[in-house]
């Protein structure tokens, strides 16, 4: 009840402002922009400050926080062959892709890399022997490292304590590192929360798998135990009242009948830059770093037809990460996934561009039915025309080229997918014909009729029971 009620107050405090301003439309429209976009303010955290010391504490032992940042140490375990080898990518794109999570973090730098081939990655002690004495040399050999990322997935916590040991460093996997940017990036109360959650099943398996005594029993105390319950259940009740929140904001949007799009991609893909493209809006920063954006935010464009709908920018996806910690984005991705229209995004300059464009497709699509998706390769600036896959909208966000084409596909594939017919509409000029399109459509244009200027000339979008209901409407 608390949340509706807040939403209700923001919506009249909007209201009073766009009153005097702007027309109905888009006074409804610039609503739904302020609750998908600021809302989240609601969700700031009420936690006792004792019990939030002692979890942040927690928190920054287990996740190793290092205030000052790190010159970090990169190690690229691949696996040589087998099953588990991976066949889309090479040990060097992923090389690449941790380097620039590194330098993502701020304070982090990368002073040092290696590739390690292995058989398996389920070693206790992750690599050989001899792979252990020769990443010892390379340390004392490298700059003054003072951190190792072991670019995989996740490593289980007895490697990771058994590799500190031998290493004297602190050892990140992708798991945590990602959690370090999520952290670093997440601006809002709605992002903090789902980092918040993302980091739960991170610590609760950090303690416990570090916890082991050896007669197997888990030593953990009482007072940790109660902590972590607690906190996940704050977060997971504040997560109901978000996606309560989110099914509030969605039936508005579809009582109001916006059309919107979505725009996907894997991280960096260029989605912020590509919505600034459509919608001119200068609130938007694109910025080169891996998940600058975390939160589900919407922007209003016009399509050449003239009709407002909804940009949605959108997390960013990335391989090779545990599904636990991108699953408390999903709620709000989802809320995404329900658009008109998907534009999934990629950057065709991208050496690994195949294996992202895969990952992402493989990921939307459990969330996507019948909805269809618009393909865009994006940053063609940095490449030759015939690298462009021939199925996707050629643009560069940032030269703007394409982005008027791109415009009018979705414009094409919206009004086929929801129904929406564009039609023009001669009526007399002040006729309560021509209060009826503004009141039921979408009107887009009207002019005067240039033979008879007591007649408009409207352009209107509309559903085509709408459009049957104006011709009965007529006939009355
Ligand atoms: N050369 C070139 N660079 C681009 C283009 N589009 C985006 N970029 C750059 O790519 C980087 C990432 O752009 P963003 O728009 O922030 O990418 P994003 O997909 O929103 O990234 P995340 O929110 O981090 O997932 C920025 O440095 C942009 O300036 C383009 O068409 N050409
Ligand atoms: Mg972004």
């Amino acid at each position: 009840m608390h949340c509706i009620h807040k939403i209700i107050n923001i919506t009249q405090r909007n209201l009073q402002v766009f009153n005097k301003v702007h027309k109905r439309s888009g006074i409804l429209l610039q609503n739904i922009i302020c609750r998908l976009n600021h809302d989240s303010e609601e969700y700031l955290s009420e936690e006792d400050e004792k019990k939030q010391n002692a979890y942040v504490k927690i928190i920054s032992h287990y996740l190793g926080i290092a205030v000052g940042g790190h010159r970090t140490f990169i190690l690229q375990p691949y696996i040589k062959w087998g099953r588990d080898k991976k066949r889309n990518t090479s040990p060097e794109l992923q090389m690449a892709e941790a380097v620039a999570l590194i330098n993502t973090l701020p304070n982090w730098c990368v002073v040092g890399t290696k590739y390690s081939p292995l058989l398996t990655l389920q070693r206790k002690h992750l690599l050989g022997t001899g792979a252990i004495e020769n990443l010892k040399k390379d340390l004392r050999q490298c700059s003054n490292p003072t951190a190792i990322f072991i670019s995989t997935n996740q490593l289980k916590f007895v490697q990771i304590s058994e590799l500190e040991k031998i290493f004297g460093l602190p050892v990140y996997d992708r798991y945590s590192i990602v959690i370090h940017i999520f952290r670093e990036h997440a601006k809002t109360a709605e992002a903090r929360l789902q980092v918040a959650i993302a980091e739960i099943p991170y610590i609760r398996k950090k303690i416990f798998e570090t916890c082991i005594t050896r007669s197997g029993a888990i030593n953990v105390t009482e007072e940790t135990k109660l902590l972590l319950d607690s906190k996940e259940k704050k977060l997971k009740n504040e997560l109901k009242k978000l996606q309560q929140h989110r099914r509030i904001i969605r039936s508005h949007r579809k009582k109001h009948s916006f059309s919107t799009v979505a725009v996907v991609g894997y991280t960096n893909a260029g989605k912020t830059s590509l919505i600034k493209a459509l919608t001119d809006d200068n609130s938007l920063q694109p910025r080169d770093k891996l998940f600058a954006t975390l939160d589900t935010t919407a922007h209003q464009g016009i399509l050449p037809n003239r009709l407002k709908i909804l940009y949605m920018d959108t997390i960013g996806f990335i391989q090779d990460v545990p599904e636990t910690l991108i699953e408390p984005f999903i709620v709000t991705l989802e809320d995404a996934m329900i658009a008109d229209v998907i534009v999934h995004i990629y950057d065709v300059s991208h050496p690994d561009m195949k294996a992202q464009y895969q990952h992402v497709q493989q990921t939307i699509k459990p969330m996507l039915d019948a909805r269809p998706i618009i393909d865009v390769a994006n940053k063609c600036d940095l490449v030759q025309s015939d690298c462009i896959p021939k199925d996707a909208i050629a643009v560069s966000a940032k030269d703007l080229t394409g982005i008027d084409l791109l415009r009018l596909k979705i414009q094409e594939i919206l009004l086929a997918s929801t129904g929406l017919l564009s039609i023009r509409v001669r009526v007399k000029a002040g006729s309560s014909a021509a209060s009826w399109l503004y009141k039921m459509t979408t009107v887009t244009n009207t002019e005067s009729d240039p033979n008879d200027v007591q007649y408009l000339i409207m352009e209107v979008i509309a559903t085509a029971v709408d459009i049957q209901k104006f011709k009965k409407f007529l006939k009355e």
